[in-house]
């Protein structure tokens, strides 16, 4: 069994789309193990997007993504890392497979719904800095 770290963005909570995305992760047969709600700070937006605070997007990425409330879960299920990847779809909704979550549903790069870890690695240290050990079991 693994475990990753999927992030519901602010478009997905405006438009309505929570009970939609849980649903479709249910569905595939991953189990929910830890679930929570806020407004990200900016240095948390920082911290989760280390890898892309210098790119051009950055300014409107940390923007939008601090702009309304995210819902933070672990997700386990097997090979669940690769498996959320595909249920996502690539990171641009218009070259999104159809019948993907950002390809159905999904309006710009920016605005696309949905972040899931992209490794074991990035699962582990995701999963680290948005829960503490006794949010998980
Ligand atoms: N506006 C814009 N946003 C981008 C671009 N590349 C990435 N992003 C945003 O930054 C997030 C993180 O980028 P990345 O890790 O490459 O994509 P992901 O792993 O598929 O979410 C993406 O989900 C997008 O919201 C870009 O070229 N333009
Ligand atoms: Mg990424």
């Amino acid at each position: 069994m693994e475990r990753t770290f999927v992030m519901l963005k602010p478009d997905a909570v405006d438009r309505l789309l929570v009970g939609e995305i849980i649903s479709r992760i249910e569905k595939k047969g991953y189990r929910l193990v830890a679930m929570k709600m806020e407004k990200l700070s900016e240095e948390q937006a920082r911290k989760h997007y280390a890898e892309h605070v210098k790119k051009s997007f950055f300014p409107e990425l940390l923007q939008f993504i601090t702009s309304g409330r995210v819902l933070e879960m672990v997700i386990e299920g097997e090979k669940v890392v690769a498996g959320m990847r595909k249920m996502l779809g690539a990171t641009d909704p218009n070259e999104a497979e159809s019948g993907s979550i950002r390809g159905t549903f999904g309006f710009s790069k920016t605005t696309n719904l949905v972040h899931a870890s992209d490794g074991p690695e990035s699962a582990a240290r995701e999963i680290n800095l948005y829960f503490k050990e006794n949010e998980i079991f």
